[in-house]
C-alpha cells in the first residue's frame, strides 16, 4: 500500500512541445529556461526529500505575461508549479511530474508606500526580508518574520499563510493582507489589490487565495499593512527546568509585559544540542531542559527596560526561569534570536528528518513530543520539539540517519490521531502541499472537504494550478 504522502499517479495533462516552447519564448523571450542544469534548483525542494522532473522553468516580470501564460496552459491542458522563493516545506513548491515551473523571483519590484498608513504593494516575487530592509528605511517593518526571511518570498508567504515568528503580536496574514491580485487558471486577472482597512463589500476573495498553496491561482501583487518600527527592541533568553514553569512564564509574561510583547518561542533541550552539534553554536546560558526567546518591541527604551525588568525578577523570584541572558544591542539580539531562527538547518544534519507541524491548546503543546519520545524508544535518532508557544504551535520533528518506512509507520498515523483526539491541527502554519494532502480529514469534516473541491473545480476547471497538492486523492 503507498503510502499516504507519496506521489499520486500522473494525470493526463499535455506534455510540453517543441510549438509550445516557441509560445513561451515569445511571451518570455531569455526568460524560458529549458536546460536541466538550470532546472535542477527548481526541481528540488529545500528539504531535499522532493524532486520533480520539469523541463521549463518560466520566469515573468508582468502580470501581464503570468496572465499570458496561464491562459495557453489552460487551452492546452499543461499543468503549472507556481513557485516563490522554493523554501516551503510540505513539498508543494516544486513539481512532482513535469508541470511547467512558473517562478515569481522576477517580480519582484515594491510598488506604492504610503507612510501615513504603513500600507505597502508590491509585486509577488519581492524577496521577505529586502521588503524588511526596503521598510526599516521607511520606519516600518513588514508584518511577519521567518527563519527563511532570505529566499522566501511575500508570494509564497500569502500563499502559505505563512505563521513565523511575530504572528503573537501582529497577527495573521489573514488580517494584515490588505488585498491581492491574482491571476486564475485561465488566464483572468482578478484585482482586488485594494489599499483599504474595511471593505465590506460582499464576499472576501482575496481570503480564498491566502493559504491556497498555488492551487486556486497564481498571486502577483500583494498589498500588505505594516507596523512602524518599534524603537526600542529587547530580546531576553531564559532556560526552564519544566514544561510547567516555561507555561507559567508564558502567563506571568504577558500579565507583565501585556503590549510590549511581540515574541514567546521556545526550544528544547535536544535542540540545543543540535545546534551546538551541528552549527557550533554555544548556549549562551547554562543548560536547561527548556530555552524560551522573550521580545519586547515598544516606543520607549526606559519603559519598556524596567518593564522587562520587573518581570525578570517577578519570574526569578517565583522560581519559573533558572538562567537567562538580555540583549539590547542589535548583534546580541540577532545571536539570540539564531539560536530559534536556525533549529531547522540544524536538524537537516541530522539526517532524514520528518516534520510535524501542529496546532493545539498551548498547554498541551510538549505533551506530544514527550509522548512521541515514549511511542518511539530507540527507534528514533532524535525527536525534537521546538515554536510558537503564543501561537499554541509545535514543531515536533523526528529524525533517522536515511529515509526509514518503519519508523514513518511508527510516526503516523499515531501523531494525526493524537492531534485529531485533542481537536488541533496537522498543519499550523505549513500547509499540506504534496506530504499532507491526505490527512487534511485529521482536522477538517468531510463536507468542508468537498466544498474546497467545488471552488478548486470552480475557478480551476482542468486542474492545471499545483496538480497532487493540498487537496486529498479521493477528491480528484
Ligand atoms: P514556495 O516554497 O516557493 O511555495 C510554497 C507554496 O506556495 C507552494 O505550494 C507554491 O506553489 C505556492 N506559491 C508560491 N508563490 C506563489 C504565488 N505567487 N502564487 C500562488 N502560489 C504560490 N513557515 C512558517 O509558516 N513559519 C515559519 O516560521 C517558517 N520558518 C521557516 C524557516 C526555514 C528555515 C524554512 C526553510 C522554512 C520556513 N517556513 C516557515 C516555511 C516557508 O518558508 C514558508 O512556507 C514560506 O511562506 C514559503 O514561501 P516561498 O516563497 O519560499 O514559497
Ligand atoms: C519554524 O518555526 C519553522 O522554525 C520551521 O516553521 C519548523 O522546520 C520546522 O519544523
Ligand atoms: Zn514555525
Amino acid at each position: 500500500k503507498p503510502s499516504p504522502s507519496a506521489a499520486p499517479e500522473r494525470l493526463p495533462f499535455s506534455r510540453v512541445t517543441l510549438q509550445d516552447l516557441d509560445f513561451f519564448r515569445k511571451v518570455l523571450p531569455g526568460r524560458t529556461i529549458t536546460d536541466p542544469d538550470l532546472l535542477e534548483s527548481s526541481n528540488v525542494d529545500w528539504l531535499k526529500t522532493v524532486r520533480g522532473s520539469s523541463e521549463v522553468l518560466l520566469r515573468p516580470q508582468t502580470t501581464e505575461e503570468v496572465s499570458q501564460i496561464l491562459s495557453y496552459c489552460n487551452s492546452r491542458n499543461l499543468a503549472v508549479n507556481p513557485q516563490g522563493g522554493n523554501t516551503g516545506l510540505v513539498g508543494g513548491s516544486v513539481p512532482v511530474y513535469d508541470e511547467i515551473v512558473l517562478s515569481t523571483a522576477l517580480m519582484n519590484n515594491v510598488l506604492t508606500f504610503d507612510s501615513i498608513s504603513g500600507i505597502l504593494t508590491c509585486q509577488a516575487g519581492c524577496v521577505l526580508e529586502n521588503l524588511s530592509l526596503y521598510l526599516e528605511e521607511r520606519d516600518f517593518i513588514m508584518p511577519l518574520d521567518l527563519g527563511s526571511k532570505g529566499s522566501c518570498q511575500i508570494g509564497g508567504n500569502v500563499a502559505t499563510n505563512a505563521g513565523g515568528l511575530r504572528l503573537l503580536r501582529y497577527g495573521s496574514l489573514r488580517g494584515t493582507i490588505l488585498g491581492l491580485e491574482v491571476v486564475l487558471a485561465d488566464g483572468r486577472v482578478l484585482d482586488c489589490l485594494t489599499k483599504l482597512r474595511k471593505d465590506n463589500t460582499g464576499y472576501d476573495l482575496k481570503q480564498l487565495f491566502i493559504g491556497s498553496e498555488g492551487t486556486l491561482g497564481v498571486i502577483t501583487a500583494v498589498s500588505v499593512l505594516c507596523p512602524r518600527k518599534p524603537k526600542s527592541v529587547n530580546v531576553v533568553f531564559l532556560g526552564c527546568e519544566t514544561f510547567e514553569q516555561l507555561l507559567q512564564t508564558f502567563q506571568l509574561c504577558r500579565g507583565m509585559l501585556g503590549e510590549i510583547l511581540s515574541a514567546f518561542e521556545f526550544l528544547d533541550s535536544e535542540c540545543m544540542r543540535l545546534l551546538n552539534t551541528h552549527l557550533k553554536m554555544s548556549n549562551p546560558i547554562s543548560d536547561c531542559p527548556f530555552y524560551v526567546v522573550i521580545e519586547t518591541s515598544g516606543s520607549d527604551s526606559t519603559h519598556d527596560g524596567e518593564k522587562l525588568q520587573n518581570f525578570l525578577e517577578e519570574a526569578m523570584n517565583l522560581s519559573m526561569v533558572a538562567d537567562g541572558t538580555v540583549a539590547t544591542e542589535d548583534s546580541k539580539i540577532k545571536a539570540l534570536w539564531s539560536m530559534r531562527e536556525r533549529v531547522t538547518e540544524a536538524l537537516t544534519h541530522e539526517g532524514y528528518t520528518y516534520k510535524y507541524d501542529i496546532s493545539l491548546p498551548v498547554e498541551q503543546i510538549y505533551q506530544l513530543v514527550t509522548d512521541m519520545r515514549t511511542h518511539l524508544g530507540d527507534q528514533a535518532k532524535s525527536v525534537v520539539g521546538y515554536g510558537h508557544v503564543g501561537d499554541g504551535n509545535v514543531h515536533l520533528n523526528v529524525t533517522s540517519p536515511a529515509k526509514d518506512p518503519a519508523l514513518v509507520a511508527a510516526i503516523e498515523p499515531f501523531v494525526y490521531e493524537w492531534t485529531a483526539k485533542r481537536q488541533g491541527s496537522v498543519s499550523a502554519e505549513h500547509g499540506l502541499g504534496l506530504k499532507k494532502r491526505n490527512y487534511i480529514y485529521y482536522s477538517k469534516p468531510s463536507q468542508a472537504v468537498a466544498l474546497m473541491g467545488n471552488i478548486k473545480a470552480m475557478l480551476d476547471p482542468k486542474g492545471i494550478l499545483n496538480p497532487y497538492k493540498t487537496l486529498p486523492d479521493d477528491l480528484k
